[in-house]
């Protein structure tokens, strides 16, 4: 199996606190936060919920009778795979944000049976090293005519040092509503970086959430569980962690609220005292006010014709799309002109 699975690092795993390292990754993301901290509101970057432990609470969170998204996703999936690899022909799969790839695994089936023993190339591209090569072994025991290429490390960096098509075209897939994480800033910052990772005739599948009621919303991301406000505190745990920071996750609470204005829903940490954190590296404290809320992700929920014409103006024409019964969510197959 060795020789049909390889995991490449693009960040440093390491914390080196030591004033050397300043040019690092690490110590730029470390800038990063502290900028992010020191906005109103504060704000932790969405990519520090997955830690290993954040990467299994997803995947609790994908179970959750609240959270649609996953189920829905995966009945388009089901329904769509083989028509998509139909259209796209024999691709080097490229997933941004693969996770678990569980419902990768649909598109994964379609494209090994279209290669007729033919080997499947695909590009899993993840942040949590953890459910990266744990998802890479596993798929590549269920398929044995798959090439896995791994990349651990953020995802926008990968988009430009992508490992050569071995075949003539990459299908870039973008799943989860994960493009909803992004401001409408960065989601048109992400699409320059995506036109420009693709060439001619390649594809794109985004996978993307729509608007739908306040009440269907706001309980996606409040589940009686209460496994999403695990998730959200863990990002503390994570950051503390991450940069000798010492957040004491048990005095903030969660809060998922839907912001009808932005369309988007807004996680928060809200604190239940006055606290002071330690950023040590900057040799900086933050005071915290009881009641002070830190936003830790946004989950914007799109029009597709919004995203078509986004994407059309980059270059990118919609091939096909494909939905559940009630249009709660779309999957938008795009081709580079
Ligand atoms: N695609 C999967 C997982 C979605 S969860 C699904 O549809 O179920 C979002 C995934 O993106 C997580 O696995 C997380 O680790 C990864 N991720 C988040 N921010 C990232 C970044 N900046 N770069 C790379 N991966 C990131
Ligand atoms: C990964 N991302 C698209 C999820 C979402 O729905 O925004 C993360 C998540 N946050 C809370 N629940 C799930």
């Amino acid at each position: 199996m060795s020789n049909r699975l390889h995991i490449e690092y693009l960040l440093s795993q390491t914390i080196d606190q030591s004033a050397s390292n300043c040019d690092s990754l690490l110590y730029q993301e470390y800038q990063e936060l502290l900028n992010c901290l020191n906005q109103l509101p504060r704000q932790i970057p969405s990519k520090y919920f997955y830690d290993a432990e954040g990467s299994l609470l997803f995947e609790q969170i994908c179970q959750l009778p609240e959270y649609y998204l996953t189920r829905t996703e995966t009945e388009i999936l089901e329904n769509s795979a083989q028509a998509i690899a139909q259209i796209t022909g024999n691709c080097q799969i490229v997933e941004l944000g693969s996770g678990s790839a569980t419902k990768t695994r649909i598109l994964l089936s379609a494209y090994t049976h279209l290669a007729k023993g033919q080997p499947v190339f695909y590009v899993p591209i993840d942040i949590s090293e953890s459910i990266l090569t744990s998802s890479a072994e596993q798929l590549c025991q269920q398929y044995p005519t798959l090439r896995v290429h791994g990349l651990v490390g953020d995802y926008e960096i990968a988009l430009s040092k992508l490992p050569p098509c071995p075949v003539s075209q990459r299908l870039i897939c973008f799943l989860g509503s994960t493009l909803g994480n992004f401001s409408p800033k960065q989601c048109n910052a992400f699409f320059d970086r995506l036109a420009l990772a693709m060439v001619r005739h390649d594809y794109f599948l985004l996978g993307v959430d729509c608007h739908k009621s306040v009440e269907i919303l706001t309980r996606a991301y409040n589940d009686s569980a209460q496994v999403t406000a695990q998730f959200n505190l863990n990002i503390l745990h994570h950051v503390n962690r991450r940069f000798g920071m010492n957040f004491v996750p048990e005095l903030f609470r969660h809060e998922a609220i839907y912001n009808s204005e932005l369309q988007q829903i807004e996680m928060y940490l809200i604190s239940q005292v006055d606290q002071t954190v330690v950023m040590p590296w900057a040799n900086q404290t933050l005071h915290i006010k009881a009641g002070e809320r830190i936003l830790t992700e946004i989950s914007r929920k799109f029009s597709p014709m919004d995203i078509k014409q986004q994407l059309q103006a980059k270059g990118l024409e919609l091939s096909a799309s494909f939905s559940d019964r009630q249009n709660w969510y779309s999957l938008l197959l795009f081709r580079r002109s």
